[in-house]
């Protein structure tokens, strides 16, 4: 069976992905199931250089070393994602965690989006969230991929559900923000479910990663 560790420190991420790949006949393991590590630096300029960064680094950080004690070979998916939007140049794009700091609120971030877009009045909201995901066995890149979701800048917060960025993404297939979707929703349209369901299909091609 496959042993897939999901490397994420982001408890929003982490409930989606365990949803979407629930139904695998692998160990879906996620960083909790280890002794702590530093967190990498996210250096990269793109989603899909920052998930290949993060993915390659817990493999060697946790999963390589933990292989033996969890009966066999492990890999690794990591994924960064993020908020861009056309008006503003593509911010807050791959700084999406940290736009204004990374101790800043939501509530925040949105206000500075909003006042930065009103000095565009007649540009348009669109914006994508992307998911660019890696997964990494034994310090080699084995599958990526990234999954795109497009929307628009609500006019105001709008929603309780999902996390980050969704009470301002404006779904409009749907009428509503992703954070007014309900779970099942956000994940059979989102840039997640997108990445990840490329992942499960191409695990089940292959039964056993060794
Ligand atoms: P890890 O690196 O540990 O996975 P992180 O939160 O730091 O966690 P990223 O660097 O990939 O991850 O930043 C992703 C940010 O993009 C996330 O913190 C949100 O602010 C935003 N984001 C990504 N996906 C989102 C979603 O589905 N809904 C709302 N906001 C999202």
């Amino acid at each position: 069976m496959n042993r897939v560790v999901i490397a994420t420190t982001n408890p929003g991420k982490l409930r989606e992905i365990r949803r979407i790949l629930g139904h695998l006949p692998a160990a879906i393991l996620s960083l909790r199931d280890f002794p702590p590590v530093a967190e990498p630096d996210e250096t990269g300029v793109t989603f899909e250089e920052n998930a290949r960064l993060k993915a390659l680094y817990y493999d060697a950080a946790v999963a390589s070393a933990a292989a033996p004690a969890h009966g066999g070979p492990l890999c690794t998916v990591a994924e960064d994602s993020g908020l861009v939007i056309d008006a503003l140049g593509g911010a807050p794009g791959v700084q999406s965690a940290r736009f204004l700091g990374p101790d800043a609120s939501y509530p925040e971030r949105f206000e500075e989006i909003f006042r930065r877009l009103a000095a565009y009045p007649g540009a348009p909201r669109t914006a994508r969230f992307v998911c660019a995901l890696a997964l990494v066995q034994g310090g080699s890149v084995i599958f990526e991929t990234t999954g795109v979701v497009e929307g628009d800048i609500a006019a105001a917060p709008r929603g309780e559900r999902g996390f980050g960025y969704d009470p301002i993404m404006y779904f409009p297939p749907y009428g509503r923000t992703l954070a007014e979707a309900t779970d099942e929703e956000k994940e059979r349209v989102g840039h997640r479910g997108q990445a990840f369901r490329r992942l499960a299909q191409w695990l089940e091609g292959r039964p056993v990663i060794s």
